[in-house]
């Protein structure tokens, strides 16, 4: 019986190791975030109505190495052409070690190339382009409608998801091909929480010495009321 936890134990460990290496070498994500884009307040107008189209989710693929999936979900001939980070400097040493092209769909190529992401002046907190790429030549090899572009990093996944959602890191991607031949930019939002920080409550409520009082003035008006029913009506018109 012994032997035969031990062998099963055994054959635990291995499948383990077996899983682990199959997630390092093809990517597959234990647990997805998705991030969509906003528009750039005070920039041009003319792709505000596309922002949907494109989102980006973020996972962890192997052990310290953290995937970025850029997604094109548009109908129409709208093409992701550049992406851009910015990582805020109290957290420069956040990501490292960007290789592209990690597990593209469809015709995407892209190279490695910072260069200033356009309209990034009117995002709030843009420390200038620290990662970045576009596309590697013909415009088919930008992210069309169904395809998707992969990035990944050396980084820590919690503390890669805990910057986004605090507006550290921001992800800009610069779009083309939208109707009528128009370019626009958009920025990451940060609408995702991290476990264990539940959202804020902003409703207010009362203090419990408040409602005490609310609740010793009402019975101190109902035995008023009954006492004085008849002769001094006057008084309790007060609440
Ligand atoms: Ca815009
Ligand atoms: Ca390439
Ligand atoms: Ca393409």
């Amino acid at each position: 019986m012994f032997l035969l936890i031990m062998k099963f134990g055994a054959l635990i460990s291995t499948l383990i190791v077996t899983t682990g290496v199959a997630l390092a070498t093809t990517s597959v994500p234990a647990a997805a975030v998705t991030f969509g884009f906003n528009n750039i307040a005070g920039g041009d107008t003319v792709g505000d109505a596309y922002k949907s189209d494109f989102s980006f989710d973020v996972t962890q693929s192997g052990s310290d190495k953290v995937l970025f999936k850029f997604l094109n979900n548009s109908s129409g001939t709208n093409a992701l052409k550049q992406f851009a980070f910015s990582v805020d400097n109290s957290i420069s040493s956040l990501l490292s070690n960007m290789m592209v092209d990690i597990g593209n769909v469809g015709i995407v190529d892209f190279d490695a190339n910072p260069q200033n992401l356009s309209q990034s002046n009117n995002i709030s907190g843009w420390d200038g382009t620290t990662f970045g790429g576009g596309t590697s030549g013909a415009n088919k090899n930008s992210v069309q409608s169904g395809e998707a572009l992969g990035v990944s990093f050396s980084a820590n996944y919690n503390n890669v998801l805990a910057a986004l959602s605090a507006g550290k890191l921001q992800v800009g991607i610069h779009v083309g091909s939208l109707p009528g031949g128009a370019s626009d930019t958009y920025v990451s939002n940060s609408y995702y929480v991290p476990p264990g920080n539940p959202p804020v409550i902003t409703q207010p409520v009362p203090e419990s010495g408040s409602i005490l009082g609310v609740i010793a003035f009402g019975i101190g008006g109902l035995l008023i009321r009954k006492r004085d029913k008849n002769i001094q009506l006057e008084t309790v018109k007060l609440d």
